[in-house]
């Protein structure tokens, strides 16, 4: 019994601009060629099988045309979900996709003494004689919602303890319920069927880079940071998802992430990806060897003052060892050091790199120079709040902030929420004055020549908001400027 661990593809990534889905053609091509060379049984995908809850049409389409080519192969499927896959999106061609020797397995349902309601995620691998092979306790991504019910006063360690307990016990049961399959499944006294365990989670061991990457999506923030391997149910395999970058989890053998197919963001680029061969023999001990996956779209990671930029780009491409064309370049992510100000440093960037096989997917600013450059707006800024728009503030504000390309549009949303309350703050603003400046007129009986001054304000209010309101547009469009 042979089977392929893999996770994370993450189908219809968007990336800075990009799409990955000729890396991930490329990959499942790849796969599928794995499938037919070494002869394997099935494949384990553990969790985050598209990046969002709602993918576009070509990822769906990639994922179901795999799907139709493995079943050709006699080669089983189990798909988890992940903490970025839809529940309803999975599940919705879970009932087609049995028939196609695929399981999908899209949530967990706790186990009911008095039913049979584990028995979904306990599923058997046959060989092409029909044997069971292996039992699977296939385990998606758990929304603590499924396991627990929340209770009001709880601390937040509390919380913590009662999820890793809830997890615990949802392994245990499942596990011995796969138990109970091998058994009868057993054809003759010497015959070990293997039990093989999933996951989507952090489990203890794993480093904080791995599992604060760019592209991993924290999980049960604030309740159970990482699920602790020794309570893990003694499966003989443990195929897990979530982290990137495919290791061996806290000094087992047999406990893995298989890591993504592809780097999912720059802090992945050095990366090799692979996936997991598992072979199962006559023992309990699998023999596992990674299998490594061929780079589809080199990306890297370049830090450098501008004046450094060409001979550094130079270096990466010499140290390319694959050819690099106009077809194919490197995505290249650029942190600049000091470069002081200038407002078209994407576009410098660009002209310089230009006669280069790279294309420049993302431009940042280095910590030291985003800091050295708010603090001296905050000093040219103590001297002048007062001559500054709200909006002026505001952005500075937004200026804080290290953006990522995917956050682009939240940062939009958020400049257009704060104009839309600043708006209305200054509507509410201009009613409050002006009937104030009724009530005046009405109550005041003051000689006629101080009138002039009540217009003043009032007129200093409307022009005011005019001025504001042209900053406020500025605002968006330089926003707009940042989402391409
Ligand atoms: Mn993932």
């Amino acid at each position: 019994m042979r089977f392929i661990h893999t996770s994370d593809w993450h189908l219809g990534q968007y990336f800075y601009g990009k799409n990955r889905a000729n890396e991930h053609q490329q990959f499942l091509n790849w796969l599928i060629e794995q499938v037919q060379t070494l002869g394997i049984d099935a494949i384990i995908v553990a969790g985050d099988i598209f990046d969002t809850s709602t993918p576009p049409s070509y990822a769906r389409e990639l994922y179901f045309d795999f799907i139709g080519k493995i079943q050709q192969m006699n080669c089983q499927l189990i798909i988890l979900a992940g903490n970025h896959d839809s529940v309803a999106m999975l599940g919705e061609s879970k009932s087609l996709l049995a028939n196609l020797s695929t399981r999908v397995i899209t949530h967990v349902n706790v186990a009911d003494e008095n039913s049979n309601k584990t028995n979904e995620q306990v599923i058997t691998l046959k060989n092409s004689n029909k044997e069971v092979t292996a039992v699977v306790c296939a385990v998606p991504f758990i929304r603590p919602r499924d396991v627990i019910a929340s209770k009001a006063g709880q601390s937040a360690q509390d919380k913590q303890q009662t999820l890793q307990s809830a997890i615990t016990k949802h392994y245990s049961e499942l596990y011995k319920h796969a138990e109970q399959v091998a058994l009868q499944h057993k054809t003759h006294e010497n015959q070990n069927i293997p039990i093989i365990a999933t996951g989507h989670l952090t489990a203890l061991g794993v480093s904080l880079t791995d599992s604060k990457s760019d592209s991993v999506r924290d999980i049960y923030i604030g309740t159970l940071e990482a699920f602790s391997s020794h309570a893990f149910p003694p499966a003989d395999y443990i195929a897990l998802g979530h982290i990137h970058r495919a290791q061996k989890v806290g000094g087992t053998e047999h406990i893995r992430y298989s890591g993504s197919p592809i780097p999912l963001s720059f802090d992945e680029a050095k990366q090799q990806k692979s996936v997991y061969l598992v072979e199962f023999e006559n023992s309990e001990t699998p023999k596992i060897s990674t299998i490594p996956i061929p780079c589809f779209q080199p990306l890297a990671m370049i830090k450098t003052s501008l004046e450094s930029l060409v001979s550094k780009t130079q270096a990466l491409i010499d140290s390319y060892q694959e050819e690099l064309t106009s077809e194919r370049k490197i995505w290249l992510d650029i942190e600049v050091q000091s470069s002081g100000y200038l407002n078209d440093l994407q576009q410098r960037i660009e002209e310089l790199v230009l006669e280069y096989p790279v294309e420049v997917l993302l431009v940042r600013r280095s910590k030291q120079d985003r800091q050295a450059m708010l603090l001296s707006q905050g000093e040219q800024n103590k001297n002048s709040l007062a001559e500054l728009s709200i909006e002026d503030v505001f952005n500075s504000k937004l200026a804080q902030v290290d953006w990522q390309d995917e956050d682009s549009e939240r940062k939009a949303r958020l400049g257009q929420l704060f104009t839309k309350i600043a708006e209305q703050s200054k509507e509410e603003l201009t009613k409050i004055t002006s009937v104030q400046q009724v009530n005046t007129n009405n109550t005041d009986n003051s000689p006629s020549d101080e009138k002039p001054n009540n217009k003043r304000i009032s007129d200093e209010s409307v022009s005011d908001a005019s001025t504001n309101g042209a900053r406020a547009s500025d605002l968006n469009v330089s926003i707009e400027k940042n989402k391409q």
